[in-house]
């Protein structure tokens, strides 16, 4: 492994990779951009609980893995209940001294069917008992892993196996669950939305989100080729252009204080981040408006709540 840091523009960035080479993910996926983004923002000093979904799967195929830190696989719904315990442990082991006092930063990730539906029941727990710990979600939009059934963060409109867009539907019928807004009702210390297109901001939040006490959340745009139907090379782009059409803005949430971290001069029509993708090739013109009428109101909503100080 490679030691050291290398330098982008003003950043230091580590060289070392929390994840071996071998792994099984899908050429362009955001996922695995964001995980080693995650890695080198944390250092060697981390524990992770990983909930089933891509993630898991494509970096532990039994009996080989490629995670280099301390990693434990947990089922489906519960990796916040499994973290919490891994962290209410540690504090008991070094309160009775058998382990140094060293901070070591508790993470749980999962994917958005892993947060949005089924663990979040176990995600709301562990927030309000006020563990110390980060969560990440992964979000692609769907259930990928099994072959892109519709989750509850799918966006209206987008086709996927179990809503397939045809002669009786358009696709998603509801509106993307708005999980950060989730996170911030439980007054947690810190809440970010975040993108590997933007992976100093990335890195940034994740930094942050571990120097704080008591629970944080940072919620990830995870582009991903398969699912969405774009070419490979397109993960990067997409991901930009989801925030310059302000369809995934990048805010965070400190102590109940908002900013708007990459803020777009002037926004871009949805209809451009929309037309490139497969999933929403049968989208009629006035889809497109519903859906870009729907991104200025929670757009505008955001606005509302940025802190102008
Ligand atoms: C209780 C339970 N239901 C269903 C499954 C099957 N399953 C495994 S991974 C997965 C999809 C995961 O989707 P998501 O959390 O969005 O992550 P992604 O694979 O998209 O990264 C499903 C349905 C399971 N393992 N456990």
């Amino acid at each position: 492994m490679e030691q050291g840091v290398i330098k982008f523009g003003k950043n230091l960035v580590s060289t070392k990779e929390c994840l071996a080479p071998g792994h099984s993910f899908c050429p362009g996926c955001a996922e695995a951009l964001t995980i080693r983004l995650v890695g080198k923002a944390l250092g060697e000093n981390f524990i992770m609980a990983m909930a089933t979904g891509c993630d898991e799967v494509c970096t532990t195929p039994l009996p080989y893995t490629s995670w280099r830190i301390p990693w434990l696989h947990t089922i489906f719904e519960n990796a916040a209940a499994e973290i919490s315990g891994v962290e209410a442990g540690l504090k008991i082991m070094i309160k009775k001294g058998k382990m140094p006092d060293k901070k070591i930063k508790c993470v749980a990730m999962g994917g958005d069917g892993a947060t949005s539906d089924i663990g979040l029941q176990a995600l709301s727990g562990a927030f309000e008992r006020g563990h110390e710990f980060l969560y990440i979600c992964l979000d692609n939009e769907a259930y990928m892993n099994t072959g892109i059934q519709r989750s509850s963060a799918t966006p209206f409109g987008a086709s996927t196996t179990t809503q397939p867009a045809g002669k009786v539907s358009s696709g998603q019928p509801t509106w993307k669950k708005n999980v950060p807004a989730i996170a911030i009702a439980h007054d947690i210390p810190y809440v970010a939305t975040a993108c590997p297109s933007y992976p100093f901001d990335l890195m940034n939040k994740v930094k942050k989100a571990a120097s704080i006490e008591g629970p944080s959340y940072i919620h990830v745009l995870s582009v991903c080729p398969t699912g969405w139907r774009i070419p490979s090379n397109m993960t990067i782009t997409l991901g930009k252009l989801a925030v310059e059409t302000a369809v995934f803005p990048l805010y965070e949430v400190e102590s109940e204080k908002y900013t708007l971290n990459v803020k777009p001069q002037k926004l871009r029509p949805v209809e451009e981040y929309l037309k490139p993708q497969g999933r929403f090739r049968h989208l009629t013109p006035e889809l497109i408006e519903k859906i870009q009428h729907r991104v200025n109101v929670e757009y505008g909503r955001l606005l509302a709540k940025v802190s102008t100080e």
